[in-house]
This record gives C-alpha cells, structure tokens and sequence, in this order.
C-alpha cells in the first residue's frame, strides 16, 4: 500500500509535540552529550551544514536534487533502492540496480525537470542505505559533525569486520556491512516505514536538499505500537490499524518534526519512528555508538539471542553444539553476536587505554591527571565497556570455552590494523576535547605492559579483572554501577 504523506494528515495519531530546534552553533560539544546523548531525546540542529561540499554539488539552483551530478560521476555504482509501494515481510522490497538505473527512472517518473508528482497506485522508488564515503574515499561532501564524532561502530569498522565467522562470511556483504555512513535520495512521496534503528543504534539525518516529516515514538511507549505477542510492530503509522492486532496503538503520544533542507536531525536510540520525504530530498544518514548507548545495544543483542534460542529449541538436545548455533543465527540475523561484541569490546578497551597509557607514561607521575576532558571521557568509555562486560559474563555465562572467544593479546596488539585504531581513537577525542592528538605512539611499552600482565583473554570475567587491573594501575577511577 502506497504511504502517501500530506500535511494536513495524520491519521489521528496524537501528537504529543514536536522535536525541539537548536542553532548548533551555540551549542558546545559537553551540552549536547549532556542534554541529547546521555538523555537520549532527539533534537534537530541548525545552522551547520553552510560549508559542507554536498550542499553545492548535490544541489540545483532552484534547491532540487541535483540528478545529474550523481549521474555524470556515480553512475556506476550499484545501490540498494526501496520500492517505497511494496512491503517485504517488516520493510520495504528492495532492488539493487545502478545509480544511472536510478535516475533514470527517477527524471522518467518526473516528466520534463519537473518536481515529481506521485499518482496513486504509482510506486515511488526510493534509493536507500548507499555506503558513499566508503565507496568515494576521495571526495569528501561533507565533514561529521564533532557532536557525532563519539562513533565506535564505524571508528570500528573502518578497521575490522563486525562478524568474521567463515560459515556466515559472504563476499557480497563486503560493501554492505563496511560502514553506516549512507546517502538517501528519494521523490517526494517516498518514505520509510516505522522501526527502531540498527543495533538500537544512535543515527543522525541531515537534510541536503528537500524537507522530511519524522513521527516518534519514546522508548517508554513503543510498546503501544506492538501486536498482542510483543514481536512485531505496526509497519505504517499512517495506514487503518488494526485494533485487533495492536490494541493499544491509538495510546500513544508521538512527537513530529518537519526538518527543512540543511537542518541535522540527531534520532537517540530505541525511539521508533516514521519518515516521509514532503519533496525531492537527499539527506546523509549515520548510525552509531558510543558510551552513553551501548546499554542500547546489548539490550537488544540479549533480546535477539533470546529468540534465537527459542526458535530453535526444539533441537537442543540433538545439537552437538546448541551454543554455537544459536550465536552463529544470532550474527546471521543483527549482524554480530556475543562473541564479535566482546572481541570489540576489547579491541576498544584496549585503543582507550592506550590513549590513557601514554598519558600516563607522559605526566611520569603516578596517576593521570583525572580533571582532564580528555582522561575523563577515556574512564567513561571503558566504565561503559566494563559495566557492559560484566552484563555478557552475567548472561552469557562469560563466553568461556566458546570457540572463537580466546583472544591472544598479542596478535590483537601487533596487528597494525589495531595501530591505526589506536591512532583514530587518539585523533577523535582530541578532536571532541580540542587537545592535539599525539604524532607518535610508544607501541612496543603499551604491548609489553599488556603482555606482562598476560597472553590470553578466554572468557569476559578475565576481561572485568583485565580491566580492573589496568585502570587501577593507571589511577582511573572506573565507575561500576549505573551511570
Ligand atoms: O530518511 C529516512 O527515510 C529514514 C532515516 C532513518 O530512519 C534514520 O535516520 O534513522
């Protein structure tokens, strides 16, 4: 059924309010993590997107899409596109073809230049979800914006892979899990249906050319929108719901927003939400996180090996190995599973703690100076990454034993793709906290520190102690409970 979105409608959804608008200008990093991040409230941010290259290149003088731009120097590449008319199980049908594909039909369905009109019945195609900076590493249309900087998922992953599972490898997913860094483009009329982010991830959405109209839902309600067995939720807001199916639905108190071209729009995690694209629009989207969410994510990553389990339960006790079946159905279906979490944990772990080990061998005194911006985010982060390491000993019974969960400190540390990490993670929070980041890294000590204290990580109560001892060592004082 075609999602058709005019504003004068809304399907007597009650709108409790709308998103606030803040000029991001007059914002400082430490406000906007207090008062969104840590929060976990949306907010749209004006006024920063004046020097970025795509609001040029990507835009036509009278503020269209600027189709031709695309097709003169990205025709070839291939992209997922979204037939906006067609639902596939809880999303739209998707069709890969190429960018000159795409606009083909795009200027086709559009007449002569104009603006598109979408007649009823009539599909509109929307090209989705396109892994841009990873394929076009040259040409740089845009900077992240420092409140969005704090990104461990892709930090992570312009270095390692999230699943690494040969059984579940596929060559074609080489692109399409390398980054959460996408370009959206679609008509008016186009529009994605109703759901809570990747990894119950952060994401943010900026608005190149054309307006969005977004419908949410907080965390504390979206239980209103799910069906009688808490599995799946409505897939258009703005279509008839059926009460039978979700009876709570019309409970629910939605926040909207209308984001005009060149406003951000930052979605915090778990808020569910709708979006309508009111005129031709191309927005940059990143998903993402970081200390303040990654609860967020293993929340969901336990909820989903739940499932997994259960589903095929039935089979336990023929299966030779139950556990590890259940972990490999796990990363097929969100991507990663326990043991992909905590080789990443580590893996961040340690690039913190090489930040904190090399201020510490500076100021030659015993404990790093803890006032610091900079020291304080680095405890933060790995209190984060220890209260979620205790969380997977507590439910995963520590991963000990589980094969693929015995990490040798050494090859993790002399792998030079672990250097580069160490160095991203040093760029980005002096970045964040305006300090420089170092030029050099005393690697060979930071691995004879580690080593000393020994060769392997095998289950995640290792890990807790591993932490415990280091940032005892270095005068960090990590945070345990709740923050
Ligand atoms: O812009 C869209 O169509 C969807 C974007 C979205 O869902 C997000 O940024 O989380």
């Amino acid at each position: 059924m075609e999602a058709f979105w005019c504003e004068e409608s809304t399907m007597g959804l009650q709108i409790g309010g709308e998103i606030e608008k803040v000029d991001g200008n007059q914002l400082s990093y430490n406000e906007f993590a207090e008062k969104y991040l840590a929060k976990n409230f949306p907010v749209v941010l004006t006024g920063l997107m004046d020097d970025w290259i795509a609001c040029k290149n990507w835009v036509t003088e009278d503020g269209r899409p600027n189709l031709k731009f695309f097709s003169t120097h990205f025709a070839e590449s291939t992209v997922q596109v979204a037939d906006c008319g067609t639902r596939e199980f809880t999303d739209q049908k998707r069709i890969e073809m190429t960018v000159a594909q795409f606009i083909d039909q795009w200027v086709n369905q559009n007449g002569a230049g104009g603006s598109s009109t979408v007649g009823s019945g009539q599909s509109v195609l929307y090209l989705k979800d396109w892994h841009f900076v990873k394929e076009y590493p040259d040409y740089v249309p845009y900077k992240t914006l420092l409140f969005f900087c704090d990104d461990w998922l892709n930090l992570y992953l312009d270095h390692y892979r999230m699943h690494n599972d040969p059984d579940t490898y596929r060559e074609s997913n080489e692109i399409s899990c390398s980054d959460y860094r996408f370009v959206y483009m679609g008509a008016k009329g186009s529009w994605t249906p109703f759901h809570a982010d990747v990894f119950r991830s952060y994401s943010w959405s900026a608005n190149v050319c054309g307006r969005k109209k977004w419908f949410f839902l907080s965390p504390s309600q979206s239980h209103l929108a799910f069906d009688r067995n808490l599995k799946n939720t409505v897939y258009n807001i703005l279509d008839e719901v059926d009460e039978e199916k979700y009876p709570e639905f019309k409970k629910g108190v939605w926040l909207a927003c209308t984001q005009e071209q060149d406003e951000i729009i930052f979605v915090p995690s778990g808020w569910y939400h709708q979006v309508h694209n009111l005129e031709d629009t191309i927005s940059i989207n990143h998903n993402w996180f970081n200390g303040h969410n990654l609860s967020w994510v293993f929340d969901l990553l336990l909820r989903d090996y739940k499932e997994a389990q259960e589903y095929i339960e039935d089979i336990r006790d023929i299966s030779d190995d139950f556990e590890g079946l259940c972990q490999r159905n796990l990363a097929a279906n969100t991507g990663m599973n326990f043991v992909d979490f905590s080789i990443f944990l580590l893996r961040l772990f340690l690039a913190n703690l090489t930040q904190v080990f090399h201020r510490y061998t500076d100021s030659k005194t015993s404990s790093v100076s803890s006032s610091s911006q900079l020291t304080q985010h680095f405890t933060f982060n790995l209190s984060a990454i220890r209260r979620i390491v205790v969380k997977v000993e507590e439910s995963m019974d520590g991963l000990a034993g589980y094969p693929g969960f015995s990490i040798n400190l050494k090859d993790t540390l002399e792998d030079p793709e672990f250097l580069k990490l160490c160095i991203d993670v040093g760029k980005t929070y002096g970045m964040i906290h305006d300090q420089p980041s170092r030029s050099s890294y005393e690697h060979e000590a930071f691995i004879d520190e580690i080593l000393d204290y020994g060769s392997h990580i095998v289950s995640t109560k290792v890990f807790v102690k591993f932490i415990d001892f280091f940032c005892h060592k270095f005068g960090l004082i990590v945070q345990k409970a709740e923050f």
